[in-house]
């Protein structure tokens, strides 16, 4: 991997940053960059030395959507497209047995706003901004905005933002839950990989089945998620982390998730 490449990829203390790269189009997305960022998250997954992945952009922007210079004359339907480039993205996110954090550093804009919302967490600078920007081109927010925006703001607000293309400033994003924390610009992705070394210091096996059961439990009914908790929490209960947890509180001292073993 390049400096040229679509993206670039960088682990330190047990956190990958993999970072979008076209900062002359505010890192608008095409196929290339599409599929090597699944492919790169999927790297990451594979490899023992990551525990928790950071997604950002280079440059000024986070990710202004699908790159408009690069749909025309193409030989695949929008159904097709999305199945091919961004869906599988977007699932890749969802289902990856690490913790995803989108570092968002400037603005996510369609396909890009997706992007900002679908990891497990989501840290912004100041001078971040939002928008569910498709209605602008008369299209329907897609990647996961549909499903995420309700869940986090209610159908009417999202419905308003989507409507209007409502730019939603750094302020107003942690007002509405669009976002854990905001840093400062200057500071942005010092704190964000501060925050993300804290993550990476928690047992791993645990958050990994606390996404799955969270994951589920948002389309689940409480029955459904009681049982789905009962099956999990044995895998968790049978993990050597657990040990070391209940070791260590006996022991009066921190636990060591990352170097002890079983
Ligand atoms: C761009 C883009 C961009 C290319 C900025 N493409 N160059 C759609 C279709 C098909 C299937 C799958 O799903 C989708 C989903 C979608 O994502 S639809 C939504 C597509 N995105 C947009 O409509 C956003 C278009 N961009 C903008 O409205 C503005 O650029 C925003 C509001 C994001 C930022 O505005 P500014 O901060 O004023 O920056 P800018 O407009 O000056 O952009 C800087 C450069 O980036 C500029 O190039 P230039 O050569 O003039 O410096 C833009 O042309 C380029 N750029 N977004 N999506």
């Amino acid at each position: 991997m390049t400096q040229d490449s679509v993206i670039l990829s960088q682990t330190r203390v047990g956190v990958c940053t993999l970072t979008l790269n076209r900062p002359d189009k505010l890192n608008a997305a095409n196929d290339e960059l599409l599929l090597t960022l699944t492919t790169e998250l999927r790297r990451a997954e594979a490899d023992a030395a990551v525990r928790v992945v950071i997604l950002t952009g280079a440059g000024r922007g986070f990710c202004a959507g699908q790159d408009l210079g690069d749909v025309s004359g193409r030989d695949m339907t929008f159904t097709e497209h999305l199945n091919h480039t961004y869906n599988p993205l977007i699932r890749t996110i969802r289902t990856l047995d690490k913790p995803v954090i989108s570092a968002v550093n400037g603005v996510a804009a369609g396909a890009g706003a997706s992007l900002a919302l679908a990891g497990d967490i989501r840290l912004w600078a100041q001078s971040a901004r939002l928008i569910e920007i498709f209605s602008n081109i008369a299209l329907v927010p897609d990647s996961g905005s549909t499903w995420f925006l309700p869940r986090l703001v209610g159908y009417s607000r999202a419905f308003e933002l989507m409507a209007f293309a409502e730019r939603v400033d750094a302020e107003t994003a942690l007002k509405l839950g669009l976002c854990e924390h905001v840093f400062a610009d200057e500071t942005f992705m010092d704190d964000v990989q501060a925050y993300a070394e804290r993550l990476a210091q928690r047992p791993a096996n645990a958050l990994k089945l606390t996404k799955q059961a969270l994951g589920a439990a948002l389309t689940s009914t409480l029955d459904e998620a009681l049982d789905q908790e009962a099956a999990l929490q044995q895998l968790a209960g049978d993990h050597w982390e657990h040990q070391e947890g209940v070791t260590a509180f006996k022991e009066k001292r921190a636990p060591d998730f990352v170097r002890a073993k079983d």
